[in-house]
């Protein structure tokens, strides 16, 4: 995997948190590993808040972070024989090279740690656990926080939910970081605009997602960011369809909504592209929405809010469905999330948007009706006098 980080970077992360949160101890796990079937694990994901603290992949560990002494541990999970054997031993010289931390405990003496903390007069904090079922997701959570909580209040009842000075650290993004989603984005275009030159070729949304694939992993990328979306015909009008193994007919539209990984980070890019000639009624929705796209993309800055931001875009919506003749409607998305270690990233969504977020804008028509659905999706950096569009090198076109 791509990592072009070192420990500098995850000890400023855990600075920057600490400095909102002074005279705390932070408690943050990494996630657990689930089952997939009998002895057999899913391939590990890291907790994203976890491993932007600390750069660590290793399941079941803990940081505490004393943000009074600016002091950082690592709680070690105690392995047994087995996963000694079949998973290889935690390496501490590795874990401290990459973190930049140098203090180990056990796992086991974190309830010590916290009984001192509190005595000495710290809060004590943690990111809250998510339902164990995630609506309107309808997936379980992983527990490794729920279980944390657990063992947290059998010393501290109610413990500080740090999650949005958490959220609030991530959405600004450093310059390591924006340069690995740079890569992304670049990587995600190039490999759009080959395989758009080539689209009347292509009779399967499969054969398509394949070679987007191979693309991105020939181009140097991790794969894919998250399952990406290979659209056609009727198929575009569902906002997160997922099969991607229809027939591409001819006058039909393909809405790809894709994003290649590097390291930890990646793109979220969508384009609609038309088989052949579009059709009057396919480029004049296509047109709307590109209006709307252009239109909110001139007006990201800093100090602005997501909130109107949806309701300007949900104004020149309803200029565009009056003149296609269909039924006033809501944006059935956010406009815009903010992107990240997650593609849908952690960030405070509420408050004016600060220079360093980086967000995706994202408006679409769909008309399931009608066979037609078109989205356009770019990704912008909040700088200082507006905002740059990291996207604007990929064709943007039908
Ligand atoms: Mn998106």
């Amino acid at each position: 995997m791509i990592n072009s980080f070192n420990s500098k970077f995850f000890t400023k992360n855990r600075e920057r948190l600490a400095g909102k949160l002074p005279d705390c101890l932070i408690v943050v796990t990494a996630n657990c590993m689930m089952q997939k079937s009998a002895d057999e694990p899913y391939q590990f994901r890291q907790d994203s808040s976890f491993w932007y603290l600390t750069g660590i992949n290793e399941p079941d560990v803990v940081l505490v972070i004393d943000t009074k002494e600016g002091e950082s541990t690592l709680l070690l999970p105690e392995q047994n024989q087995y996963q000694k054997e079949w998973d290889g031993e935690i390496d501490k010289i590795h874990l401290k090279k990459i973190s930049g931390i140098d203090k180990f405990e056990t796992r086991t003496n974190l309830e010590v740690i916290l009984k001192r903390a509190k005595n000495a007069g710290l809060q004590i904090c943690q990111l809250s656990p998510m339902p164990d079922r995630v609506e309107p997701y309808g997936f379980m959570s992983n527990p490794a926080r729920k279980l944390l909580e657990q063992e947290i209040n059998k010393i501290e009842s109610k413990p500080k939910d740090v999650r949005l000075e958490m959220a609030k650290t991530r959405q600004i993004k450093q310059s390591e970081e924006i340069e690995l989603i740079q890569k992304a984005i670049d990587i995600t275009g190039e490999s759009l605009d080959e395989l758009k030159q080539n689209i009347q070729n292509y009779k399967n949304e499969a054969e398509l997602q394949r070679d987007l694939l191979i693309k991105f992993l020939e181009k140097g990328s991790d794969g894919h960011m998250f399952d990406p979306i290979v659209a056609s015909g009727k198929n575009s009008a569902t906002i997160h369809y997922k099969q991607n193994n229809a027939t591409i007919k001819k006058n039909e539209l393909i809405l790809m909504d894709v994003g290649a990984k590097t390291g930890m980070y990646g793109a979220d890019i969508s384009r609609t592209w038309s088989v052949g000639d579009p059709t009057k009624r396919q480029k004049d929705v296509f047109d709307a929405v590109l209006k709307v796209h252009k239109n909110s993309l001139s007006r990201y800055k800093p100090g602005m809010t997501l909130k109107e931001e949806q309701d300007n875009v949900n104004k020149d919506l309803s200029k565009e469905y009056k003149k296609l003749k269909i039924s006033d409607r809501q944006l059935p998305n956010g406009i815009s999330h903010f992107l990240g270690v997650d593609t849908h990233d952690a960030g405070d969504y509420r408050s004016p948007l600060e220079i360093g977020s980086v967000l995706t804008v994202e408006p679409g028509i769909y008309l399931p009706d009608e066979g037609i659905g078109v989205r356009i999706e770019d990704i912008v950096l909040i700088t200082k006098n507006g905002a740059q569009i990291l996207s604007s090198k990929i064709d943007q076109n039908l």
